[in-house]
C-alpha cells in the first residue's frame, strides 16, 4: 500500500535526487512460522489479534543494525499527538527514523518496552493500520528536508510556522484582480510591502 504514495511527485522526486531514502520492511519476512504468521490471540481474552514478539524483534533488530542512531517510532492512536512542532523537531534531530506500523488490536507490549523509543498518533481517531499514519509522518518530515521540495521553498511563513505564531496562514490570491465580480483585497495590489505584511499578519487564523 506504500507504492502509490511513494511514487507520488514530491516524494518520488526527493528520492530520485537522493535527498531522502525510504525502505519498506515486511514483518512477515521475519516470521519463523512456516505460514509466515505474525499474530496470535490476546492473553486474558478479548477481541482481535496481537502481533507476536518474534517477527517484530527480529525485524526491528535487523533494521536497527542498518540505522543504529534512528529512534524506533511506533505509530499508534495511543501515542503522543503529531504536530508541526513535533515534525520539525524530528526532522532536525534525526537523519534516519524507523517507523513501526501496527495492525489488528496492537502489538505485544514487550516489543514496546524493549525496542520502541517513541509512540506517535496522528490524531484522535482510529485507523485500521499504522501505514497511513506512517505515510503522513514521512510526507510531513520529508518536505522539510533541504532540497526535497523544488526551488528551496521556504517553510518560514507557512501554516503552523513559528514566524506565523503556529497559526493558519493568510489567504492567497493570484491573477486576475477581479473574477466573477470577486475582487482581490486592494492592499495586496498596491505593492506597499509593510501594509501587505500587516494585512497578512492580521489574516492568519
Ligand atoms: Cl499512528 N495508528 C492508527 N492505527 N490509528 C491512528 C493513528 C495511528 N493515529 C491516529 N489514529
Amino acid at each position: 500500500m506504500f507504492k502509490g504514495f511513494l511514487n507520488e511527485s514530491i516524494l518520488k522526486k526527493a528520492q530520485g535526487k537522493g535527498v531522502i531514502t525510504i525502505k519498506i520492511h515486511d514483518i512477515r519476512d521475519y516470521s519463523e512460522d512456516k505460514h509466515r504468521k505474525v499474530d496470535d490471540t490476546p492473553y486474558g481474552g478479548g477481541a482481535g489479534m496481537v502481533f507476536t514478539p518474534q517477527p517484530l524483534f527480529d525485524c526491528i533488530e535487523a533494521v536497527k543494525k542498518k540505522a543504529p542512531k534512528a529512534p524506533v517510532i511506533y505509530m499508534t492512536p495511543k501515542g503522543q499527538r503529531l504536530t508541526q512542532t513535533k515534525v520539525e523537531k524530528l526532522s532536525i534531530k534525526f537523519t534516519q527514523l524507523i517507523l513501526l506500523c501496527g495492525h489488528y488490536e496492537g502489538i505485544d507490549q514487550r516489543v514496546i518496552d524493549a525496542l520502541v523509543d517513541q509512540e506517535i498518533s496522528i490524531g484522535d481517531y482510529v485507523l485500521s493500520g499504522g501505514e497511513l499514519a506512517a505515510m503522513v509522518m514521512v510526507d510531513a518530515i520529508s518536505r522539510l528536508v533541504p532540497g526535497a521540495i523544488g526551488k528551496e521553498a521556504s517553510h518560514e511563513e507557512e501554516t503552523f510556522s513559528k514566524k506565523l505564531g503556529r497559526k493558519k496562514e493568510y489567504p492567497h490570491y493570484t491573477k486576475p484582480a477581479e473574477f466573477r465580480g470577486m475582487k482581490v483585497p486592494e492592499v495586496l495590489l498596491n505593492g506597499h510591502h509593510a501594509e501587505i505584511e500587516k494585512w497578512r499578519k492580521n489574516h492568519c487564523k
